[in-house]
């Protein structure tokens, strides 16, 4: 077994004693133990085999983890595991993904009802079945009903930045193949969507068995499902589904642009084939003649094949037969890149939940060539992260006015706050206190159940308080785990408009948020998005590309993205200056 292997086996244990109400200690061990072994750069089975080394010397690792390590090795499987299997059905564990559904309901409702999937669930709830178990009603029925959607996706789609992390080993594990001429990775991860399916891989290679027979040497692999001439597809422990496609050099361009999608943009291209006479699959672009007869045109790359039809070239990312043909009528537009974006203005420190210094905070903000960065803390209400009253905060403000010399000429630091929006509306702390600041940030971070009206007019008041700029992650959607709150987007968009105020999207790719329908509505509009990292810790500033992306398949370009201007320019937009 290797550490892929061992690390999905922790996982799911971890998954199972969690529903059997386990001690929470116990559970997050297996988590951590799983996440170590994850990244290790050495198999667990040859450090077993190395005497000078010991596995109770990695982190997060005890002499309990190293026994099962070892069981796990030689055996390929866990007693343990197994009889908690038999008493579960591994079904179960998609109802753990139900927001506000935590294990011991879902346990009641395997034990009192015999439901063991989403499916049954659901039934179960249409017919008012669960309302009546002990300690559940008609709203918490409602609420996992409600949530029963969400979940079943989250068991079948991951976040791109995690599909993208098994891409990155995909292509590794695959390149050392010598026959292997050409390799992209296609489907909706190519177009950057914010969670993907599975993974699509075209090739061009000299033998298809030899690169067939290296997907199937794939360390992280469970079961081969199909394999074909030119076709595999495999699922790996993770339960992720790989397809490999091995296609002609001739026809690479051709599948490349078939494959990548999305079925709506292809359908529309074919579609625009047919009226000019033309055929379009997977292996090319063709002439169809009177008599039947087809000639190839087009299909070695993916220009050429949009060329054919008198079509640009479409970034991946607007593959989404949204407007990106009307758009092309007249040109399409250059989409924001990582490279555009000069500032970071959303970010935490240790003052309150973030793991670095401020110090270290800006000296990372350096090191990735920031014009500007804004140091944004959570205020008081947010007491789980250690929130900051106006002492602290203005202490934190006095170390930034002292570390502006020491960082003069290399980066500007401003005073930031990600200020609560109250329950009860207002702000956590008092003008006067924020009036000081330079960038004040508005979030609602409680009461994301109440009613529209109620969100809406909340951070419609945040947006027309003068001291504030900006609303962070608007809709207060988790990707595959919360839905957004109720909010009037165009009431927000509306006021954000009338009051030179900003909107955010957070680059947290479990956030991204807004998303990308409402980027587009935002930049309709005028409104300048500000891209955001959210970094709790210094690696967390490298999620800006996930924004990005999502800015992208907004159709963003530079000009419409407020951290790609100065400082100076952002407060004119402000009306500050
Ligand atoms: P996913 O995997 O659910 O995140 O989404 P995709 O877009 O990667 O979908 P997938 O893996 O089923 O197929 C990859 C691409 O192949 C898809 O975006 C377009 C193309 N494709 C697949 N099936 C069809 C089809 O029936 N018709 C057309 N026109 N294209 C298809
Ligand atoms: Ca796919
Ligand atoms: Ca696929
Ligand atoms: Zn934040």
């Amino acid at each position: 077994m290797n550490n892929a292997q061992i690390a999905a086996k922790f996982e799911i244990l971890a998954d199972l004693l969690e529903f059997q109400g386990a001690n929470s200690f116990r559970v997050r061990a297996y988590r951590n133990a799983a996440r170590t072994i994850e990244s290790l750069s050495q198999q667990i089975s040859d450090l077993l085999n190395d005497s000078s080394q010991k596995l109770t010397d990695l982190e997060g690792i005890g002499k309990d983890l190293a026994d099962k390590c070892k069981v796990l090795v030689e055996s390929g499987k866990l007693p343990q595991l197994d009889e908690l299997q038999k008493k579960v059905p591994p079904s179960v564990l998609a109802m753990l993904r139900i927001p506000g559904l935590g294990p011991k309901k879902a346990a009641v409702i395997y034990k009192e009802l015999g439901i063991s999937t989403l499916e049954d669930l659901k039934q179960a709830c249409q017919d008012e079945r669960v309302r009546a178990l002990k300690g559940f009603g008609a709203k918490t029925e409602q609420t996992i009903l409600s949530g029963i959607d969400l979940a079943a996706t989250a068991d079948q789609r991951v976040y791109w930045a995690k599909a993208d992390k098994v891409v990155q080993r995909l292509r590794k594990h695959l390149e050392s193949v010598e026959g292997i001429e050409k390799l992209t990775f296609a489907g909706s991860y190519r177009r950057g969507k914010e969670t993907v399916g599975d993974i699509d891989i075209l090739t061009v290679a000299e033998s298809s068995t030899e690169a067939m027979d290296r997907l199937g040497e794939f360390p992280e692999i469970e079961e081969v499902i199909a394999r074909g001439d030119t076709k595999m597809s495999i699922r790996l422990v993770s339960n992720m589904q790989v397809d490999l496609r091995v296609v002609p050099a001739k026809s690479y361009g051709a599948a490349m642009q078939y494959f990548t999608g999305s079925k709506e943009h292809n359908v529309k291209v074919r579609g625009i084939a047919k009226q000019r006479g033309l055929k379009i699959n997977e292996y090319g672009v063709f002439r169809v003649d009177d008599d039947g007869s087809e000639s190839y045109l087009a299909g070695e790359t993916e220009k050429e094949v949009y060329a054919a039809l008198e079509l640009p070239w479409f970034p991946p990312e607007l593959r989404e037969n949204r407007d990106e043909f009307k758009l092309a009528e007249t040109g399409l537009p250059e989409l924001i890149t990582v490279d555009d974006i000069v500032g970071d203005m959303h970010m935490h420190t240790d003052a309150t939940d973030g793991l670095n210094t401020l110090e270290e905070m800006i000296e990372a903000s350096i090191a990735k060539g920031y014009q500007y960065i804004a140091i944004t803390d959570h205020s008081k209400r947010v007491s789980m992260a250690n929130g900051l009253d106006a002492e602290r905060l203005l202490d934190q403000w006095k170390a930034i006015d002292k570390l502006r010399s020491k960082y003069d000429g290399k980066i500007q630091i401003l005073k930031g706050l990600e200020c609560d929006i109250l329950e009860q509306g207002g702000m956590d702390l008092p003008d006067d206190i924020l009036g000081q600041g330079d960038w004040i940030i508005a979030s609602v971070h409680y009461g994301q159940n109440q009613s529209q009206q109620q969100i809406t007019d909340r951070i419609v008041g945040a947006l027309e308080n003068p001291n504030i700029c900006i609303v962070a992650h608007p809709t207060g959607r988790l990707i595959n785990r919360r839905e957004p709150y109720q909010v009037d987007m165009e009431a927000v968009f509306q006021s954000a408009k009338e009051n030179n105020k900003f909107v955010e999207l957070n680059a947290n790719p479990a956030r991204l948020d807004l998303n990308d329908i409402y980027c587009h509505a935002a930049k309709e509009q005028g409104i300048p998005i500000g891209i955001n990292s959210d970094g709790h810790k210094i690696e967390g500033l490298d999620v800006m590309r996930y924004g990005i992306m999502q800015a992208r398949r907004a159709g963003l370009t530079k000009a419409d993205v407020l951290n790609t201007r100065s400082w100076n320019d952002i407060q004119k937009l402000l009306g500050r200056v």
